[in-house]
Formats: structure tokens, C-alpha cells, sequence
């Protein structure tokens, strides 16, 4: 008896495990109850229904003599089962299309934030500000590949989260660049279908300051689990206080980088930073060797562009491929990183052409 009531508490926390999280906003809150209401009905017709089944099977059984009734056709059942399932359904479509309605309503929103998903990251821009960023998977890759432990929040963080005021009501724009990806934080109830040439409007708004993760939810390549989302709520003072920053730093490393495209790296500043960018936006696909996948991702050992074509390998780099899964970088990265990543490639892995390319030398081909 103590056993099984200490077991109790136990029983009940396990259980929640199983269900769906409540998560923190209104909007959720009412698909929880929705649900639970649903399941609650589910269950009692179950009750009732497999009830009486097993009742009648069980009392009018074989061997106790039971003859079966011949009758057939009875009208007042034939209604009863076709109107009772009609308001059954009725009482359940009444909750279900108001919260639909709720969860479909972007009116009046604050805040504006255009989501893109592409091959393998998420890409936010606030409208009523001069702010854009790249959101990337922050698990380093020794703890994907079993060399390192894994963290606490394994492939669910990410470099830059998106940045959200609390009781605020936030609407997000979300499209695609690629492939259709989806934008799904769990705590908001909030997933929807990023599709390339199509723009999905949801919301949210979220009352307590926190870190709220989710994932793409819809199955997009290869890295389909690598690109996470991370939402950071804020007080509105300290969200103001951040975009505010962001507005500056985004203005002043667009100054820099035209103040120093008349400038020269050296060749080991060039390899250093060509690494780091290679490792963060390369190699997911071409792999951290450059051999890339055969038959999918091609190589960048010793091919004919690496070894001899400057010009096609910036514009590659910079343009991106048509029809492949080579995207354009010139808003992904800066001139600086571009720049460095090209002369990465022409030296690493035993390429080792020479070669340097500079910020200037990568500008010329950008905004053709
Ligand atoms: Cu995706």
C-alpha cells in the first residue's frame, strides 16, 4: 500500500511526459484544453461504446442459451446514432474553430518578423528596423560526431536567436528560400510551413521573459535536424535597449566593411578566418575534408575551378548555383569572409595554389 501511494506522485509526473506541453502563451493554453476536451470525450464514448459491446457479448453468450433476435430496422436507433454523433461533433467544432480563428488572427500586430528557412538555417528580419541575421546550429560538431559529451541543450541551440518583446503580440512572416522547411516552437503553439515563393503569416504573444526552443518540422535535406530555433523573450525596455544595439552594430560592420575593402589581409589572417567560415558554412556539405559527397556535393580538392578559376570560384561563391543546392553567400556573409573562405579553399587540403583573394577583389562581383 505505501509502495503503491509513493508511486502515485510518480505515476502522475510520468504521465505528463507523455501529453502535450501546456506551453506559455494564451494560444496554447486553449490547444491544450481543446485537446484535453477532445481526449475527454474521446474516452467516454470509448467507455460507452466498448461497454456495451462487451456487456452484450458477455450476457447474451452462447452457452447460456441466448437466441438471436431477428428483428432488423429499428427507426429510433437509426436516428439516435446519427444525431447523437452530429452534436457530438457540433460541440466539439465550436471550441476547435474558435481557437483556429484565434491562432489565424495576425491583426494588429507590434512587432514584425520576416522568418526565411533555407539549407540548414533560419533567417530573421524585423521589419520596423534596420536588423538582419542568420540564425546557425551552435552545437559544436565534436558533440554530433560522439568525440565530445553532449550538452543540455543538444541541437537545440543556435548563434543567434531570434529576440521577441514579452506581451507584445509578435507576427511572423515565414517563407522559404529552397526547400519547404517549418518554423515550430512548441511553447507558443506556434508551426508553420515555410514554402519557397509563398509567405505564411502566424503569431504569438508570449507574457513571461525566457528561452523558448524549437526545430524545423518538416523534413528538408540532409541537415534537416541541424537547424533549430531558439526565441529569447525580453522586457520591452530590454528588447528596445537590444534592437536599438543591433540597429548600430549592423550600421557600423557595414562602414567597416566599405572602409576596409581598400585593405589587405595576410595570407594567414586569410586562412584563419577562410577556416572558421569554411567550418560554419561549408562543410555541412562539402565536408570537412573538401571532399564533399560523391555523386551530391562535389569536391573542392584539385578540381579544375580550384586550382585555376578565380573568377568562377568567387562567383560560385558569391552568386551560388542555379538548380543545385549551392546557395549565394553574398548576404550570408561579408565581403571579408568571402574573401577568406575562396582563399581557404585554393590553400587547404593540399591545394595549395598560392592564391590570395581580397574583400575588394570579392566586391566586384557582388550586386551584378
Ligand atoms: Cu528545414
Amino acid at each position: 500500500m505505501t509502495a503503491l501511494v509513493a508511486g502515485l506522485p510518480l505515476a502522475a509526473s510520468a504521465q505528463s511526459q507523455f501529453n502535450l506541453t501546456q506551453g506559455v502563451t494564451d494560444i496554447s493554453n486553449r490547444v491544450y484544453d481543446l485537446h484535453m476536451t477532445i481526449f475527454y470525450i474521446c474516452c467516454i464514448i470509448g467507455v460507452i461504446v466498448f461497454g456495451a459491446m462487451f456487456w452484450s457479448m458477455f450476457r447474451h453468450r452462447k452457452s447460456k442459451g441466448r437466441k438471436p433476435a431477428t428483428f432488423h430496422e429499428n427507426v429510433k436507433v437509426e436516428i439516435a446514432w446519427t444525431i447523437v454523433p452530429f452534436l457530438i461533433l457540433v460541440g466539439m467544432a465550436i471550441p476547435a474553430t474558435s481557437t483556429l480563428i484565434a491562432m489565424e488572427d495576425v491583426s494588429e500586430s507590434d512587432v514584425t518578423v520576416l522568418v526565411t528557412g533555407s539549407q540548414w538555417k533560419w533567417h530573421y528580419r524585423y521589419f520596423d528596423h534596420d536588423v538582419e541575421y542568420f540564425s546557425l546550429l551552435a552545437t559544436p560538431r565534436d558533440q554530433i560526431t560522439n568525440r565530445l559529451d553532449k550538452g543540455e541543450n543538444y541541437l537545440l541551440e543556435v548563434d543567434r536567436p531570434l529576440v521577441i518583446p514579452t506581451g507584445q503580440k509578435v507576427r511572423f512572416l515565414i517563407t522559404s528560400d529552397d526547400v519547404i522547411h517549418s518554423w515550430w516552437v512548441p511553447a507558443f503553439a506556434v508551426k508553420k510551413d515555410a514554402n519557397p515563393g509563398f509567405i505564411n503569416e502566424a503569431w504569438t504573444r508570449v507574457d513571461e521573459p525566457g528561452i523558448y526552443r524549437g526545430q524545423c518540422a518538416e523534413l528538408c535535406g540532409k541537415d534537416h535536424g541541424y537547424m533549430p530555433v531558439v526565441v529569447i523573450a525580453k522586457e520591452p525596455a530590454e528588447y528596445e535597449a537590444w534592437i536599438t544595439e543591433q540597429e548600430t552594430i549592423q550600421r557600423e560592420a557595414k562602414e567597416e566593411e566599405q572602409r576596409l575593402l581598400s585593405m589587405s589581409m595576410s595570407m594567414d589572417e586569410l586562412m584563419e578566418l577562410g577556416e572558421r567560415v569554411y567550418l560554419g558554412s561549408c562543410a555541412a556539405c562539402h565536408q570537412a575534408n573538401g571532399q564533399g559527397i560523391p555523386g551530391v556535393f562535389p569536391s573542392l580538392v584539385g578540381t579544375e575551378m580550384v586550382k585555376n578559376d578565380i573568377p568562377g570560384h568567387i562567383d560560385i561563391v558569391v552568386n551560388g548555383k542555379n538548380g543545385t543546392a549551392m546557395q549565394a553567400f553574398a548576404n550570408q556573409l561579408s565581403l571579408r569572409e568571402i574573401a577568406a573562405v575562396v582563399t581557404y579553399e585554393r590553400n587547404a587540403w593540399g591545394n595549395d595554389t598560392g592564391d590570395m583573394v581580397q574583400a575588394a577583389d570579392v566586391n566586384e562581383y557582388v550586386n551584378q
